[in-house]
């Protein structure tokens, strides 16, 4: 059983990105939140266009959850965070605390992050977004400096997607921020992650052996 819902990501990925495809953000929401969810697929290398009728732009994650379907990883784990306490705190405070954080994680964060990651990995000379990022993680660590949770003093999908967003290895060999480290690390040593992160690669893993590439 799976309270209907379904998680889609690729049938495949090349090695690189194993681990941090997006989908593993929804995987760990759904095991902080005990539900029940089952994985499909949609093809990498040939994008269908019911692939593109699921999501705009031929990515992945999207959600299925009954007749509600959705893309955008924050948009799928706020959907899911509106159905758990565990996810996301009911006092309205609090709501908007963890509405603001998932925002900056993706918009002012990730906005910086992915951009620079991606110069920093096809050997850009001079990676002009450093200072940017820096700049954005340095408010980061700030912050995580004195809390050990971003919103409500406990765990919330807020943390989940900061986490995600940081944990990435480029970013977090980057510079020396002692409270982000402490974070990411507190983050990742979750069962819920550490079985969402390890699902997604047994996934791609058994996707070389059908492919005869393993
Ligand atoms: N803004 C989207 C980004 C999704 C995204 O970048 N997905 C990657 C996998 S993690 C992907 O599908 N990459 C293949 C591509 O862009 O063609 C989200 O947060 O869901």
């Amino acid at each position: 059983m799976s309270d209907g819902l379904i998680i889609w990501t690729y049938d495949w990925v090349p090695e690189g990105p194993r681990g941090l495809v997006r989908d593993v953000r929804l995987r760990w929401a759904a095991e902080e939140a005990g539900f029940d969810y089952e994985v499909r697929t949609t093809p990498f290398e040939d994008r269908s266009e019911q692939h593109f009728e699921r999501q705009p732009f031929g990515q992945v994650p999207f959600l299925t959850d009954g007749d509600v379907t959705l893309s955008e990883s924050g948009a799928c784990l706020l959907h899911l965070a509106r159905k758990s306490d565990v996810l996301m705190p009911k006092s309205p405070a609090e709501e908007a605390g963890v509405l603001q954080w998932v925002v900056a994680a993706l918009n002012s964060v990730e906005m910086v992050s992915v951009p620079w990651w991606f110069l920093e990995v096809t050997g850009a000379k001079d990676n002009g977004l450093t200072g940017w990022l820096d700049s954005r993680l340095a408010h980061v660590e700030t912050v995580l400096s004195d809390r050990e949770w971003l919103v409500a003093d406990r765990f919330t999908v807020a943390d989940l997607l900061m986490a995600d967003v940081l944990r990435v290895p480029r970013v977090r060999a980057h510079g020396d921020r002692p409270a982000s480290e402490s974070f990411v690390e507190r983050l990742t040593s979750r069962p819920a992650f550490l079985k969402a992160r390890d699902d997604q690669l047994k996934h791609f893993a058994a996707a070389d052996v059908a492919r005869g590439e393993a």
